[in-house]
């Protein structure tokens, strides 16, 4: 889709206050989006402010995100509320119903499989991350983008390019990307914080998960129930991409991780390499994603979910060896 560069501008130069709103378990992309809306309204000298109903993960505490509140608000308020990196409204959490029922809304995303839509959307589903449309965006608005934002635009096409290694990556990110190094982006503080620091707690945590790994019929697996977790301290928020790690062990075609969440209710996460499809594997346990990326949720006893959810795992990697059909 070709994003209407002008038409941003348009409708923010109407406004008089500006509400700018990330999703749920923020990553890098949502904190870089948001940020750079945040700016380029202020710029603007618009009345503007930000919101996320949900913590800032640790990993991205050596940015400064202040500005961003989490306090519940009136919306309506605001001429202008702006949503961004947002693909599901549950993912607005407390700002969901307000953001229905305001009248002048843009929704700038690049998620497929969505459900959020606003009275304006600059929707481009291609892009590998939000902050590469914003980027656009900016680029329409003709603003100089300074060492700041272009940390801020960086930390989002990284982030969602599993710095530039994911499948979405593209000769886009690398150019907006040459473009950011040009413009003072600071590169090296971003990989070094949001790659490749490893903190303490997370080390103890991996010397003790790696052990629990599971190798079954080409899938790479971890269970991780409540009073595991409890008895050793973390809980799957400090897990990160642990999933990832999985997956790239060598034999690995599908992993999963199964943590248990309440009792006997386990939440999913699935990857897999190319040409199988873990979205179908999580639609059957409640849940979807991407092909290569999705989750789901599973209830029961633990060692009946573990076989249900292999069971599944080897359905999908028969299928594929048998040319797609179903077995
Ligand atoms: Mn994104």
């Amino acid at each position: 889709m070709k994003i209407n560069k002008k038409l941003f501008l348009k409708i923010v130069k109407k406004a008089k206050s500006v509400a700018v709103i990330g999703h749920q378990s923020p990553d890098g992309d949502c904190l870089g989006s948001v940020s750079a809306i945040y700016f380029l309204c202020k710029k603007y000298k618009k009345i503007t402010d930000a919101f996320i109903d949900d913590d800032i993960s640790s990993k991205y505490k050596f940015l400064n995100f202040s500005y961003i509140k989490s306090e519940s608000i009136d919306l309506l308020k605001y001429d202008l509320v702006i949503s961004v990196d947002v693909a599901s409204a549950k993912l607005l959490g407390k700002y969901k119903q307000q953001f229905y029922n305001h009248k002048n809304t843009i929704v700038i995303d690049h998620h497929s499989n969505r459900d959020l839509y606003g009275t304006t959307n600059i929707i481009d589903e291609k892009k590998a991350s939000c902050c590469q449309i914003i980027y656009e965006i900016i680029q329409g608005c003709k603003l100089k983008i300074d060492k700041n934002l272009a940390t801020l635009l960086y930390l989002g096409i990284a982030d969602d390019t599993g710095c530039f290694v994911h499948d979405n990556t593209d000769s886009q990110s690398h150019l907006i990307t040459s473009k950011l190094f040009k413009l003072g982006a600071d590169f090296k503080k971003i990989n070094y914080y949001v790659f490749k620091l490893v903190s303490a707690k997370s080390f103890e945590i991996k010397k003790k998960i790696y052990n629990l790994i599971q190798f079954n019929y080409g899938i790479r697996y971890v269970v991780l129930t409540l009073s595991y977790m409890e008895k050793n301290n973390f809980t799957k928020h400090d897990l990160g991409d642990f999933v990832n790690e999985l997956l790239n062990l060598e034999g690995s075609k599908i992993s999963f991780l199964m943590t248990e969440k309440q009792s006997g209710v386990f939440s999913l996460s699935f990857r897999c390499i190319d040409s199988y499809d873990v979205s179908k594997i999580a639609q059957i346990f409640n849940g979807g994603g991407h092909k290569e990326a999705s989750g789901g949720e599973v209830r029961g006893n633990v060692d009946d979910c573990i076989k249900k959810v292999i069971n599944e795992c080897i359905k999908e990697i028969r299928r594929k060896e048998n040319g797609g059909k179903n077995v």
